[in-house]
């Protein structure tokens, strides 16, 4: 099945807030935001901008009618900033207008004056200053100490990983319109349509079944959305609800950029320990978290850094720590991996130096740690179903491993303006929500009595496909074409108290959820059937719109059922719900079973890095990737190429720079560099790893959104190896990205 949203992109018929045909006489919001990283807020001058013919309010804190909070997990976050900011870009007054170019010249008369104080943008100076949020976590097996008085080596460095733009094509934004009786209705471009409506009643000090929120689609979302669609949506809400008003408001790129949070930088520390056979026995790490100004999502995220810190290793002693460290940047937040990616940076960075230091190839490392079947992670998840040797091995056998080496190094004896390097990756990454309670949904089905069917679901369709396979889902269940099944948007008051589309799990989730509505359905259609046809329940199955009687054919066709079925006044519509089995956590000792399982895969990366300019290439990039059974390749292979391109991004151009003052300098697509079709790898090749799939994935068909993020990581690591060959004195640095720039001074150091 193609995906259903390929004909409305291509023909720019699909909907996104700022194609939706908005009333007569919308208003349109515009944020004033800090100019300052930190400060107290000494006088804000509003009159000048509202004197403007057209400017219909400018909203500040005083104008909330509840609460000015929108902290998620923690209440740390106002919606409008009151007596101090705290990053560049922070909202501070929410200007409405007849028009947006009105709202632009208010902005630009709203007069400031900020008492400035100290600003901090890095994760380690906020921790010197013991500005953590919530509480460091720990994960602990075995005993690191005491093993690395066994260990023939141990090396230690430093790593970091800088933060990454979302860069979702569609900025934020949401239309609120009221509705009867002082409700209100707001269509957002949020991952978390819950979350929206939550923050709302909570800042208009109203009840959640006044506000009514739905999401058509979003142009991309990648965590940007998971919690920082809210902010805006809320304003508009805000503004609507008290004008009494529609109101849109939409952020242009720059303002995007500036204001709102990306993924976490991190700073990190580690110790490994390895016995003379390259066996792991010990494994240390300190993560600095940047969480800029605001908690926003950085618990969740940081608890998943140490969920991942030994990758797909086994690894008996291991003692990882995170610290949340609260700077004066925009709050980061979720991006595509959620911490995971920079965990798993950390032990590769340690493997890599490890190797370099003993003189024997990473992969040798790497090969000697994988997980095997039943071996335990730090948090105390048992390992089953284990993939990380079979994709490995796949990957070394059905790509000729061997040769792509010989290749390099030959390559590499023969040119010396121009140097190969290759590396390998595998991945391992954990599906469900880390929060236990989150691992829900539910999926709301009416059979109308035509024979169509109409799909409400909590799953926001962001371009990775899920409503084409919650139609999959429907299509395969009840047997019937394609076009007779319709996705409804994703609405509070079709599906309520949603957890965000997040975490790879949104198919899982809410396709179980929408399976077992459909089940229920063709339960109470077959008992139907087989009275109307007077057979057994059990010979009656559905096949091509038609009932089928022991495997043959029967005159009923499912259309005649069904109004045989609405006649007999049998239930046409089903709601269920659906809840992950088996997982469990428990932060007081920090042991569980949080994931339902995991997603494996190995990635073999080549490079030819070009010695006199410090660019580089990727000659090809070969995947072994575990989809347990997939359910729709496409989409799912588009997921894995454009994870990996967004890895490849984050690994080795991405660069995200602040100034000492807070200050966005890559504020631009001319000053932050994204991959494109250039700088794509000539050959990508991905294969599936042959497997049995798993029962918690929908249809056995493994989440696929983030895993495939990670293979990126190996690009940082084949570049560093290209160098190698070229600069027999390069000392291995772990400072990501990997731009051009550093491979120039790593030639020639
Ligand atoms: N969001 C979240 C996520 O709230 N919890 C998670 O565990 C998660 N994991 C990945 C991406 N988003
Ligand atoms: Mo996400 S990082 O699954 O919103």
């Amino acid at each position: 099945m193609k995906n259903i949203d390929s004909y409305g992109h291509v023909r720019g018929e699909s909907l996104f807030i700022d194609d939706i045909n908005v009333q007569q006489n919308t208003l349109l919001g515009l944020v004033f935001d800090s100019p300052k990283a930190h400060g107290i807020i000494k006088k804000l001058d509003l009159t000048e901008a509202e004197q403007i013919e057209g400017v219909i309010k400018i909203f500040t804190y005083k104008d909330i009618p509840g609460e000015n909070q929108i902290g998620g997990i923690i209440a740390d976050e106002p919606l409008l900033a009151e007596k101090e900011v705290h990053f560049v870009g922070q909202p501070i007054a929410f200007i409405v207008a007849s028009s947006d170019s009105i709202a632009k010249k208010a902005r630009a008369l709203i007069k400031i004056e900020i008492d400035e104080l100290p600003v901090i943008t890095r994760a380690k100076e906020a921790a010197e200053k013991k500005h953590i949020i919530g509480t460091p976590r720990t994960f602990n097996l075995g005993n690191t100490t005491k093993a690395f008085d066994k260990c023939a080596f141990i090396f230690e460095d430093d790593v970091f990983t800088n933060g990454q733009e979302h860069l979702y094509l569609e900025t934020q934004g949401a239309y609120a319109v009221p509705t009867e009786n002082n409700c209100i209705k707001v269509t957002s471009s949020t991952q978390g349509p819950t979350q929206v409506q939550k923050a709302i009643a909570k800042v208009l000090g109203i009840g959640m079944h006044i506000i009514e929120v739905d999401v058509i689609r979003l142009g991309g979302g990648f965590g940007g959305k998971e919690d920082q669609a809210t902010p805006w949506a809320t304003l508009t809400a805000l503004a609507s609800y008290l004008l009494k008003k529609p109101v849109k408001f939409v952020l242009n790129r720059h303002d995007d950029l500036r204001m709102t949070g990306k993924r976490h930088p991190y700073e990190s520390n580690f110790k490994i320990g390895l016995s003379k056979d390259l066996k792991i026995i010990a494994f240390e790490a300190d993560f600095y978290q940047n969480a800029g100004a605001a908690a926003d999502l950085s618990p969740a995220v940081a608890e998943r850094t140490l969920f991942h810190a030994t990758n797909s290793y086994f690894v008996e002693n291991v003692k990882t720590s995170v610290y949340s460290c609260r700077t004066n940047l925009p709050p980061n937040t979720a991006f595509r991996g959620f911490g995971g990616p920079q965990g798993m940076f950390v032990i590769e960075a340690a493997i890599a130096k490890a190797a370099n230091e003993i003189g024997v190839t990473s992969k040798e490392i790497q090969e000697a740690n994988l997980l095997q079947e039943n071996d335990v992670l730090s948090f105390g998840q048992i390992m089953t179903q284990t993939e990380a040797t079979s994709s490995w091995n796949t990957a070394l056998q059905n790509f000729n491993y061997k040769k792509l080496v010989k290749q390099v190094d030959e390559f590499n004896k023969e040119n010396n303006d121009y140097k190969k390097g290759i590396a390998l990756m595998p991945i391992c990454f954990g599906i469900s929500f880390t929060n236990t309670p989150m691992n829900h949904a539910r999926a709301l089905v009416h059979v109308y009595q035509d024979g169509t069917v109409g799909i409400s679901t909590a799953a926001v369709e962001m371009g990775q496909g899920v409503n084409t396979k919650m139609l999959q889902i429907a299509v395969q269940t009840f047997a019937i074409a394609a076009d007779k099944v319709k996705l409804e948007t994703t609405n509070t008051t079709r599906v309520a108290n949603t957890s965000p589309s997040a975490a790879s799990a949104t198919a899982d989730l809410n396709g179980k959820a929408l399976l077992k509505a459909c089940l229920a359905i063709v339960g109470r259609l077959k008992t139907a059937a087989a009275e109307d046809l007077k057979v057994n329940e059990e010979e009656v199955s559905f096949q091509n719109e038609l009932v089928y009687v022991n495997g043959k054919k029967s005159k009923l066709t499912w259309k005649a059922l069904i109004s045989k079925a609405m006649l007999a006044r049998i239930a046409l519509s089903e709601k269920a719900h659906y809840a992950t089995p088996e997982i469990h956590f428990d932060k007081t000792i920090e042991k569980g079973h949080p994931f339902s399982y995991h997603v494996y895969g190995t990635a073999i990366i080549t490079t030819t890095v070009d010695c006199t300019r410090g660019t580089y290439t990727f000659d090809a990039i070969k995947i072994v990737h575990d989809y347990g059974k997939s359910m729709s390749e496409g989409i799912d292979l588009g997921q894995v190429e454009g994870a990996l391109a967004q890895g490849i991004g984050w690994m080795t151009m991405e660069e995200i720079s602040y100034d000492n003052k807070g200050r966005l300098l890559s504020n631009a697509l001319s000053t932050y560099k994204v991959p494109d079709i250039f700088s794509i790898a000539d050959e990508i090749e991905v294969i599936p790893l042959e497997t049995t799939g798993n029962e918690m994935a929908i249809l056995k068909s493994k989440a696929v959104g983030e895993p495939p993020l990670m293979y990126g990581i190996g690009a940082y690591f084949a570049i560093q190896n290209a160098i190698k060959a070229y600069n027999p004195d390069y000392k291995l640095k772990f400072h990501a990205p990997m731009t051009p720039e550093k491979v120039l001074m790593s030639l020639y150091q």
